[in-house]
């Protein structure tokens, strides 16, 4: 790359109706190539009634049947893989954590998507050839490592291919090294924050300068957080191993919402209930279908996270669809006595506290009932503050949950650096019922 930065203005910038153009264009040609070369997509068009000649453009999305998780767990491992097994140059998988893993593959053209899709976060960060980019995203089977190591490489900056653990380490790197970008889960972040802080790390003697944290939800409340303890922007970035790994969707410097790869993926919201279409500004599940993928082209994959998107102009000039922060997965919804809850609720609740996000959830049932406790760390001033005792704490926070998200929980102060910190991400919730099951 002779170019300093990595910024596709013709395809970031493009018109609505261009980008409708490419994706009917790409829809088209990918429902007759998955009809022929996927069993499971020829069964359920032929069983909707829906042949490919039917697919024009985009406004015949909506006649397609969706794919869920389980789809890809019953043709474990290759069902779902459009070109032959000598074509596929990679493999990754989720690790889930129910059932069995899901495996998906890249052709060499799927890898050179991907590195784009990663090069346009980086870029739109301000990453430029020369800066280091710091990877601390496990790099293995999980496509968060290899995903933005291969978007940095495209930009043509310096790879620090650290991998997740050994924060020391990590530490003595981003000083000694000089990393300008750093790449990892954001509870990680704080986890080296946290560290840092120990270990008396003036960051403002630092060359960081920016964080790209994603795979796991986050508060912007916690965003707050991290820039002010590690001196830097912190920016979202969003993907899934299923759709291609990270780089689905991006942030860019107005740090509202993250811009969708729409050239390769077409996003839409739906109701989860009745799976009919959400219109713009409506909260609902994110669905996925890829348009140029060869390998592992999935169709209306439905993701379980739970989000809305704008088609508001962004003042950087993007024009692609921003999605929100996904407040959380289905699946990781609770239920307590009828009201969902999501943990990033609770986070919020916390940090503007003045907690630090160091929590967890632990949902059980007594009888019939279920009970949610939440467990958080009491941070060192509170802990030497004897003016107030813990249980006034404790009450404090409780009301507030109660105030805000309309549930009853049992908190419960822990000792600072009592909760298990993570390296990827972060569990924050413990669910005990199915032990009664
Ligand atoms: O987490 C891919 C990734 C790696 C994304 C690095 C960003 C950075 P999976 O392990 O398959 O893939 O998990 C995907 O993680 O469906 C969301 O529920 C959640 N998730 C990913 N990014 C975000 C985010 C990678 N920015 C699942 N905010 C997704 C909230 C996120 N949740």
């Amino acid at each position: 790359m002779a170019n300093q930065i990595y910024w596709q203005k013709e395809i970031e910038t493009a018109s609505r109706e261009q980008i409708y153009a490419w994706q009917s264009e790409r829809l088209v040609r990918t429902v007759r190539r998955v009809y022929e070369r996927v069993p499971l997509y020829r069964e359920r068009m032929d069983a909707a009634g829906v042949k490919p000649e039917d697919i024009r453009g985009i406004e015949d999305l909506p006649k397609l049947p969706f794919t869920q998780k389980q789809d890809l767990r019953d043709t474990y491992p290759y069902g779902m893989f459009a070109v032959p097994m000598d074509e596929v140059v990679r493999l990754h998988a989720s690790s889930g954590t129910t059932g069995k893993q899901i495996v998906v593959g890249y052709t060499k053209h799927d890898l050179d998507i991907w590195a784009d899709t990663c090069a346009r976060q980086l870029c739109a960060v301000g990453a430029k050839k020369g800066d280091k980019i710091h990877i601390s995203y496990g790099y293995g089977l999980f496509t968060g490592g290899l995903g933005l190591h291969g978007g940095a490489e495209k930009l043509g900056a310096t790879v620090i291919p650290v991998s997740s653990g050994n924060t020391a380490r990590q530490i003595t790197i981003i000083e000694d090294f000089g990393s300008d970008i750093i790449c990892c889960t954001p509870s990680y972040a704080m986890y080296i924050a946290e560290e840092m802080e120990r270990m008396g790390v003036d960051t403002s003697r630092l060359r960081l300068r920016a964080g790209i944290f994603g795979a796991e939800p986050w508060t912007e409340e916690m965003r707050r957080q991290l820039e002010q303890k590690l001196n830097i922007k912190a920016y979202d970035i969003y993907g899934l191993t299923e759709i291609i790994g990270p780089g689905v969707a991006y942030e860019c410097s107005e740090q509202r919402g993250m811009h969708v790869n729409e050239d390769h993926f077409i996003i839409e919201i739906i109701n989860p209930e009745t799976g009919e279409p959400l219109p713009e500004g409506e909260q609902g599940e994110i669905v996925f279908t890829c348009i140029t993928k060869e390998a592992f082209p999935l169709i209306r994959f439905r993701t379980r996270d739970i989000g809305v998107i704008s088609h508001k102009p962004c003042s950087c000039g993007r024009t692609f669809v921003r999605m929100s922060k996904p407040r959380g997965r289905t699946d990781d919804m609770i239920i307590i006595r009828g009201v969902n809850v999501f943990p990033s609720q609770v986070e919020s609740v916390l940090l503007k506290l003045g907690f630090a996000p160091n929590y967890q959830l632990v949902v059980d049932r007594k009888g019939s009932l279920d009970t949610l406790e939440v467990k958080v760390e009491i941070t060192n001033e509170a802990f030497d503050d004897v003016t107030t005792s813990l249980s006034n704490l404790e009450h404090k926070i409780s009301e507030e949950i109660k105030n805000l998200l309309g549930v009853t929980a049992k908190v419960t102060l822990v000792a600072p650096n009592s909760i298990a910190r993570s390296e990827g991400k972060a569990k924050r919730v413990i669910d005990n019922r199915k032990l009664h099951d």
